[in-house]
């Protein structure tokens, strides 16, 4: 198995500074070594050039650095497609969680239904309408449903990059009116803190695996590190108490790892500034090198 490491240090989707050296720091926890060690060959492929450019603001939204979050987006989508194409995986490091517009652009157009795991503390559901806080980090999976401002919706050229019935939504506890009723409306599968509490993980993921499996090509993960507990993860710019343990995520990637189903994948919202001794940045790696079929035994 080839895996292209892909860095996206960009941290305009949301108000905290600090989340553009996430992908600096998930690989100076030693990333590339411990994926190697697992017999897997690695690229780092280095980062995806971030637009710095603020001239063409649109301010007649209130997308904060919407001209922005489209162009970096943009070079995504053209690297993630390019990755796959050469038959390799593309492991994106975030940056926040504004640029699963561009993984997922770059990713969908290679399947013909491709799931998503959405592993998030939030919904990441919301609109430029239901946005409380004009963060396009918070918007992500709406924008990949089709919804939201026509350019974000638009990039790679086409919409939407999936279907409601193949989202899985995963450790969410914190999610705003207007990503309820979306949820609601569209009948996308939510397990929130109280299932996950309820059934367990394993149960989750097993849950998870049989409803992707049958109507999906391809499933993407896009893990949010502010899925996990603070405790665990305390680097990230809008920590949620209450949240999934390092241990039980570690769990999960285990079991994604077995099912050999997990065709692309994410990890974003490390913010090194934030954090105690880049501890949320070794959880990360931890998950990784699970996922890529770390065994203890
Ligand atoms: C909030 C926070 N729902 C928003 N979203 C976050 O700004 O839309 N997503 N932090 O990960
Ligand atoms: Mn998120
Ligand atoms: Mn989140
Ligand atoms: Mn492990």
């Amino acid at each position: 198995k080839k895996i292209s490491i892909i860095g996206v240090p960009m941290d305009l989707g949301q108000n905290r500074r600090g989340v553009d050296m996430g992908p600096s720091a998930i690989r100076y926890a030693g990333l590339e070594k411990r994926l190697k060690s697992l017999d897997l060959e690695v690229i780092d492929t280095g980062d995806i050039e971030i637009s710095r450019d603020h001239g063409q603001i649109k301010k007649e939204t209130n997308l904060k650095n919407l001209n922005e979050v489209i162009v970096t987006n943009d070079n995504l989508n053209n690297k993630v497609s390019e990755v796959i194409s050469e038959g390799s995986f593309p492991l994106v490091l975030g940056g926040d969680h504004s640029i699963a517009i561009g993984t997922l652009a770059g990713a969908a157009k290679h399947y013909d239904n491709l799931g998503v795991i959405w592993y998030d503390a939030h919904g990441d559901l919301n609109t430029a309408d239901t946005s409380p806080s004009g963060n396009i980090h918070g918007m992500p999976l709406a924008v990949s449903l089709g919804l939201g401002h026509e350019d974000l919706v638009n990039i790679g050229g086409y919409a939407p990059k999936i279907k409601p019935e193949n989202i899985v939504i995963i450790g969410a506890r914190s999610l705003d009116k207007g990503e309820r009723e979306l949820i609601k409306e569209k009948g996308i599968k939510v397990y929130t803190m109280h299932e996950v509490d309820k059934l367990g993980m394993s149960t989750v993921i097993k849950e998870t695996l049989d409803y992707l499996s049958k109507k999906t090509e391809g499933v993407h993960l896009s893990l949010d590190l502010d899925g996990l507990d603070p405790e665990d993860c305390p680097g990230v710019g809008t920590p949620v108490m209450g949240g999934l343990s390092y241990r039980e995520s570690h769990l999960a990637m285990e079991m994604l790892s077995d099912s050999g189903l997990i065709t692309s994948a994410e990890f974003v919202e490390v913010n090194p500034i934030l954090d105690e001794k880049n501890k949320t940045a070794e959880a990360a790696v931890g998950l990784i090198a699970s996922l890529f079929g770390e065994k203890l035994l």
